[in-house]
């Protein structure tokens, strides 16, 4: 058997991430609530919250970029040349999928802290039985050098093209569920 697990350099990857003193920033608490979160499936909130709880534990400070995009936002990001989909499309942003960034370096990592990141959040959604599906690593074999597209700040749920969106008005401004009809 062939051992397909990345070497990391868990303690260099750490040290170039970590800013405890900006977890105490309230720009990191603005940066938190940045994103829509409107129509977003419950399971991909609870992996985000927890997933950037679990970096802040390491301190280090992460944020949601992107949630949900609208179809308007789709036809934009297709337009700037961040995303092969169009809003007519079934895209994983519609309510599926989280982009993590970091707080101060945004995109800006060293492929030793992706790896990391990518093997907390796998930890962190294998914890919560949340399916899901790294953008760092498609298929999830260890092997990155099987993929046409490397996209290491995105996470979505492994079944999201069998699953229907929820109508908005069912979450709060912060997309918690609220009620089911
Ligand atoms: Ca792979
Ligand atoms: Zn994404």
């Amino acid at each position: 058997m062939v051992n397909n697990e990345p070497v990391v350099n868990h303690g260099a990857a750490l040290r170039a991430m970590m800013n405890r003193p900006y977890l105490e920033n309230p720009k990191y608490d603005e940066q938190q609530w940045r994103a829509n979160r409107e129509g977003a499936h419950p399971k991909i909130l609870e992996f985000e919250e927890a997933m950037v709880r679990r970096m802040a534990s390491l301190g280090v400070p992460m944020f949601a970029h992107c949630i949900v995009r609208t179809p308007a936002d789709q036809d934009a990001a297709y337009a700037l040349g961040r995303s092969r989909l169009r809003g007519s499309d079934p895209y994983p942003h519609r309510f599926a999928a989280v982009d993590l960034i970091h707080c101060n370096r945004g995109w800006d990592l060293p492929e030793m802290c992706w790896d990391m990141i990518g093997h907390i959040g796998n930890e962190v959604a294998k914890r919560l039985s949340i399916p899901i599906v790294w953008g760092g690593d498609w298929d999830g074999d260890g092997d990155k050098s099987d993929q046409k597209l490397y996209d290491p700040a995105h996470w979505e749920l492994a079944h999201w093209r069998m699953m229907e969106p929820e109508p908005p008005h069912m979450y709060n401004a912060r997309g918690k569920l609220v009620r089911r009809e």
